[in-house]
């Protein structure tokens, strides 16, 4: 039986899988002759489409009722259909003269994966009697059964292989796991390793320690069901699938010696980030950096249903991976799996430096092949094999809890000690609870070695060289576009940091007028000839998950990385950005994780200005999702102008474990604030701008306040525009550039204290936001200010077109117009004066709005001189006064 497994490549059945992972049989390939192995798959295959033909006609005798649609299994490990592709496709997957490991060497692979199933099962289930040193019984049993089984003997059988290589080739790799949701194979071999012991002296390896590890695992008590930041050697939140492989790539970068085995679960290759990873290795330097090995784990199931690339054959398979620009090599050798995976893995790592000497000895390869492994196991391998009828290895039923009665019910209780007992753990523990030497002599020795022990990982921060950002500066009076500017200063960041900054763009640095960047570095795309081998800061890649996901493991091993994006598109990762908050909220709770840089997103083409685009690419939602993060990680900054951008972005890329959202213009527009007046401006987040306040703000009738380049502009354009109509009335402008000094006190560390607030917008004066985003997420921030109802909030209001700047504005009524009549509104309620003209104002205001909109459907244009900074006698000298001040 296990002859035709290991020959045919094609088929993994339970009676095979459980005879090897007890008992390993070796049958040499070579005993096969060619024609015969190729013959045997498709004989298979045929057969098997016919068995499905007649289960599907006999429907009764599998008890298949075809009114209610719901997954068929009618046998474990179900096979793919045979597709119509050519037979010379098989050519194509590699293959590999057959080599046996040594019997020790997989006498000791096989019994770490007995120790690691078991305690990873064991997790799952037992509160009591963890190491079953008497029969169970239900008081044994937890009474919430949580966790995922399904996927974890694969895991561990990576894992051990990994342990392996990495012990006999000196190899220096970091493990990340695609299935988060398998942390209990994670956490067992942790524990066999040493390193939970290492960090958490709770789970010592004893008998004390183990106890620990099983009983609370999945409790309120112990570590979560997922793999996360407390994982240690995990860089990868894991519970939201899709993000492995972009990770790992990120993590090699400028890592030159690191190897990142990536596994994919196979329902996990179904989503859209990891589609678009597999090209990654298009954007990877082998000279400059390490290399990914994925490993698709192909076990055909997901939660409850066949996976798309389980019903593939091998010939899609393989044409579909050698397409993106793989070698493929089927491990599936479940006969002999030790042998298999261990040379297969080796073989990929050969190849893996092949690549890397030729890159590195001035002859890149171009469009180079780099390995790639399809493992298939089964799901839930050794395992129950059915409960109630049904088939639960190798099939989905095994997905989470495979007994989920086990604490009242007795057949499955009965099964639960029949599984475990069959991985015989009286054989693979000390009397102490340690692990037998055996076991230890598949596990690197050096701690620094161990996958759950990389420096990389939780200690591995380095402070970036940052050069001094005020030379860059504009001249104050002119007009910048601050992404020109800050495009300047990070092409300077990349000279002064050559190995520890990136920079990852969708396609959008030209357009975002970011070119500056490129001055002293390249695009790293290996796949153009023209940039190929010259190394580079800058990925441009058309995937926001691409970027987030390298910029994710760029940073997490300790680097730094800037993502700037049209405004619009950010959300396309809002959940990879709050799983990876999440990730860092829980690292910094650990008291091993030294903290990382913090990520710095760009947003720029903001909806108030689509020269190009329109209502699809006007979208400020990205500025909510970081609002609602917890306080300690969200910093949202709105600078006015080039140098407060400036000044903001070197804050941001020297700061640690924060998500940084900075939303700037590409245009041209005033610059403000000198150097020394913006830093001022910056630290404190918020500060009355005296110049176009009237008496520099002194005991104003209502408060204007601008948030967003634009939207401020338009602040200062009613600041003067009112002047002009009415002098009486008496205006303070304030700008914010920090959005978290509004949250109420207390609620985040930047938010003013209530005498702050006051003294900025005073204590009982009327204050109109005029607001880049949301208005609702404005005033969720402002909810619990004293006296709201003073307080009116104009923003973004979902209107809008492929329009002019200014017409954008007014469909929004965010214009100096509608500011203008906000503040007459407010101010009239206090000054008697105001009152008297507000009506006949307020008609003139409308006027205004009327004409202007239809000069702009009539000229396809703004009118001229729209745009010409307002003039006030005292723009430069009482800033400067003040500011200059010590
Ligand atoms: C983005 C996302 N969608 C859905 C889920 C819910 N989910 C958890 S596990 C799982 C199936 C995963 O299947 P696979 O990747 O093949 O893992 P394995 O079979 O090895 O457990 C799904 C859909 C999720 N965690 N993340």
């Amino acid at each position: 039986m296990c002859s035709d497994v290991a020959n045919t490549g094609n088929k993994v059945n339970k009676a095979n899988i459980q005879c090897c992972l007890m008992k390993p049989i070796y049958i040499p390939i070579s005993s096969i002759t060619p024609s015969v192995s190729l013959f045997i798959p498709s004989f298979l295959a045929y057969l098997r489409f016919n068995v499905l033909l007649l289960s599907q006609n006999h429907s009764k005798t599998y008890n298949i009722k075809f009114n209610m649609p719901g997954e068929v299994i009618t046998e474990p490990n179900p096979q793919a259909l045979p597709s119509h592709l050519p037979e010379y496709l098989d050519q194509l997957s590699v293959k590999l003269k057959y080599e046996t490991l040594d019997e020790k060497a997989c006498d000791a692979l096989l019994k770490f994966r007995r120790a690691a199933c078991y305690i990873a099962a064991a997790m799952i289930f037992l509160q009591e009697n963890t190491l079953l040193k008497s029969e169970l019984t239900f008081n044994h049993v937890k009474p919430r059964l949580l966790g995922h089984w399904g996927t974890c003997p694969g895991l561990i059988l990576v894992y051990s292989h990994l342990n392996y290589l990495i012990r006999t080739m000196d190899l220096d790799m970091l493990y990340v796991v695609g299935p988060g949701h398998g942390a209990p194979a994670i956490l067992a071999a942790l524990w066999l390793e040493g390193s939970l012991e290492r960090f958490y002296p709770q789970y010592s390896q004893d008998s004390k320690g183990l106890h620990n590890l099983i009983s609370t695992f999945s409790t309120t008590a112990g570590l979560p069901s997922h793999i996360n930041a407390e994982t240690p050697g995990a860089i990868h939140e894991g519970g939201e699938l899709g993000y492995a492989l972009a990770v790992s790539f990120g993590a090699v970068m400028d890592n030159p010696d690191l190897i990142v085995p990536c596994i994919v679960g196979d329902g996990e290759a179904e989503s859209g980030p990891t589609a678009t990873s597999w090209h990654a290795i298009k954007y990877l330097d082998p000279k400059e950096s390490g290399a990914v090995l994925p490993i698709l784990h192909l076990n055909g199931f997901k939660i409850s249903e066949r996976t798309i690339f389980g019903c593939m054959d091998h010939r899609e398979l393989v044409a579909l991976f050698s397409g993106y620009g793989y070698q493929v090599r089927f491990v599936e050798d479940i006969s002999d799996i030790d042998s298999d995976l261990h040379f297969s893995m080796v073989w990929a790592i050969k190849e893996i430096h092949k690549i890397q000497k030729a890159a590195r000895s001035g002859k890149p390869i171009m469009k180079p092949r780099w390995p790639m492994l399809i493992l298939r196991t089964s799901k839930g391998w050794s395992g129950p094999k059915q409960l109630h009828g049904k088939f639960i290895e190798g099939s989905y039923h095994s997905h989470q809890v495979p007994l989920p009665k086990a604490k009242t019910d007795k057949e499955e209780l009965g099964l639960l000690q029949k599984w475990l007992s069959s991985y015989k753990p009286e054989e693979l523990f000390t009397s102490d609870g340690d692990v037998i030497d055996e076991i230890k002599s598949v596990i690197p020795t050096e701690d620094k070695k161990k996958l759950g022990q990389r420096i990389e990982v939780y200690n591995s921060y380095t402070p970036p060289n940052l050069p001094d950002w005020k030379p860059f500066c504009a001249q104050k009076g002119s007009n910048e576009s601050s992404m020109k500017l800050i495009g300047t200063f990070i092409n300077q960041i990349f000279k002064d940091n050559p190995n520890s900054v990136r920079l990852f763009s969708p396609d959008e640095l030209e357009s975002n007028k970011l070119d500056a960047v490129l001055e002293g570095t390249n695009r790293n795309f290996q796949w153009d000839e023209f940039a190929n081998a010259r190394g580079g800061r800058v990925i441009e890649v058309l995937s926001e998950h691409m970027c987030q996901g390298f910029m994710q493991g760029y940073t997490l091993t300790g680097r730094i990385g800037i993502f700037p994006s049209y405004e619009s598109f950010l959300g396309i990762i809002h959940t990879m950005m709050v799983q990876y908050a999440k990730f860092i909220k829980m690292a910094l709770e650990t008291k091993w994780h030294s903290g990382v840089s913090s990520v710095n997103y760009i947003e720029s083409s903001t909806w108030t200005r689509q020269e190009h685009n329109g209502f699809s690419h006007q979208n400020p939602s990205f500025i909510g999702s970081v609002l609602k993060l917890k306080p300690t990680a969200a910093r949202v900054y709105l600078p006015p102008d080039a140098n407060t951008f400036l000044t903001t972005l070197h804050h941001c890329v020297k700061s640690k474990n924060y998500i940084n959202l900075m939303v700037g213009s590409k245009q041209p527009t005033p610059v403000y604030l000198t150097p020394k007046e913006a830093e001022s401006h910056c630290r404190a987040g918020a500060s009355i701008w005296k110049f176009c306040s009237t008496d520099d703000g002194v005991n104003p009738d209502v408060v204007l306040v601008g948030i967003g380049v634009e939207l401020m502009f338009e602040v200062i354009a009613a600041a003067a525009l009112l002047r002009k109509l009415i002098p009486e009335l008496r205006v303070c402008v304030v700008n914010v550039t920090d959005l978290m000094i509004l949250e109420n006190e207390g609620r985040h560390p930047h938010a003013l204290s209530t005498e702050a607030w006051d003294a900025l917008f005073t204590s009982d004066k009327p204050i109109h936001f005029n607001y880049h985003g949301y208005p609702t997420e404005l005033q969720g921030l402002l909810f619990g200010r004293p006296h709201l109802e003073r307080v009116s909030v104009d923003g973004y209001i979902e209107e809008g077109s492929t329009t002019t700047p200014f017409d954008m504005m007014l469909v929004n009524r965010v214009s100096r117009f509608h500011v203008a009549q906000q503040a007459i509104r407010a101010a009239a309620r206090t000054n008697e004066k105001i009152r008297v003209y507000q009506q006949e104002l307020n008609a003139q205001l409308e006027e205004s709005i009327v004409n202007t909109r239809k000069y702009i459907v009539e000229n396809h244009n703004d009118p001229e001189g729209i745009y010409d900074t307002p003039q006030f006698h005292n723009f430069n000298q009482p800033t400067e006064s003040f500011w200059n001040q010590g």
